[in-house]
């Protein structure tokens, strides 16, 4: 048998959203037979001229395959698409954006109706999806054996990743990474902010902002390195007494250019909180502390 003519593992896919369907649609490009199905049919007509079997429950989507990837709204759409399905054998493996409690959850969950459960977190956009240049990947925890066992089926829509076996890793993972992003997004809000009554162009600034934010990303190699030694201290580059200092130039030229200082104040303030408790001479790790409750 060629690579070419090797059976490909059937895939039952429930949720055909955005990220649902451009799924559905990097596994029937890879020649995977592939059932779908979703709460509201309409969706799935596209999808079965390119070659889906489109199930009529999800019930019947289930018993079709032992391969169930889920990617639904959230938890609770999870819970309600599988009401009343057997699961008995099944290799569930649920794509849906949650908590790292519901993911714990939810591999007891299937493991009391006597399924494998295997969490996942996408760290990727639809258009992403059956792009592997684009970089996409999806996080996952829980059985490993079951990853290694359907490692080559996840891996077609995007990349894989194993975080370990507790379920909740995989949410953790995602919800962690994209809590930076908003972090980002959060950021560049504020300097478009400053700069939206000026005669600058905002794509010129974009630019300049792309950059320096890819400038910037590698310190948090040094915060990780210094969380893990505990010395703070550690090879610091810029100290926080000096970062401190300079915290009035930032809110005195928000207020200078009309900005409200509230995405940036909460973080000063922590800031503030951690020289005032003799950090001047560390970096920023000290507020990750102030953040653990
Ligand atoms: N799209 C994105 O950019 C992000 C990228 C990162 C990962 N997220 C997560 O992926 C999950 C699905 O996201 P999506 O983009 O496909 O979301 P929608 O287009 O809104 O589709 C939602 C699907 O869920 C179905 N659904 C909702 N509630 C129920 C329910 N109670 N029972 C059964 N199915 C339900 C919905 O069905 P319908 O409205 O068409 O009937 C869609 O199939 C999500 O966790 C993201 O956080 C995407």
């Amino acid at each position: 048998m060629t690579p070419n003519t090797v059976e490909k593992t059937p895939v039952t896919l429930l949720g055909l959203g955005a990220m649902g369907t451009a799924l559905a649609r990097a596994w029937l490009a890879a020649g995977h037979p592939l059932t779908v199905w979703n709460r509201t049919p309409a969706r799935a007509a596209a999808l079965a001229a390119e070659g889906a079997t489109v199930a009529d429950s999800a019930a019947a989507a289930v018993a079709a395959n032992n391969l169930v990837v889920l990617c639904l709204l959230d938890d609770a759409s999870v819970g309600e698409a599988l009401a009343g399905t057997d699961l008995t054998g099944r290799d569930l493996v649920n794509l849906t954006t949650g908590t790292p409690a519901q993911a714990r959850a939810r591999a007891a969950w299937a493991d009391e109706r006597g399924a494998r459960y295997l969490d996942g977190g996408i760290m990727a956009v639809p258009p992403m999806v059956g792009v592997p240049q684009a970089g996409g990947y999806v996080f996952y925890s829980g059985s490993r054996e079951l990853f290694e066992r359907h490692r080559q089926t996840l891996g077609v829509p995007v990349g894989t990743t194993y975080v370990g076996q507790d379920a909740g890793y995989a949410a953790l993972h995602d919800v962690a990474l994209l809590s930076a992003m908003y972090g980002m997004f959060a950021g560049a809000a504020h300097a478009f902010a400053l700069i939206r009554k000026e005669d600058i162009d905002p794509t010129s600034l974009a630019q300049l902002l792309a950059d320096w934010l890819v400038a910037m990303a590698p310190a948090v190699h040094r915060t990780a390195e210094q969380l893990r030694s505990g010395d703070y201290t550690e090879g610091v580059v810029s100290r926080l007494a000096m970062q401190v200092a300079g915290t009035p130039t930032f809110l005195s030229t928000a207020e200078q250019q009309g900005v409200s200082p509230e995405l940036l104040s909460p973080y000063f303030a922590l800031m503030r909180r951690r020289l005032a408790e003799g950090g001047g001479d560390e970096d920023l790790s000290g507020v990750v502390d102030l953040l653990v409750r």
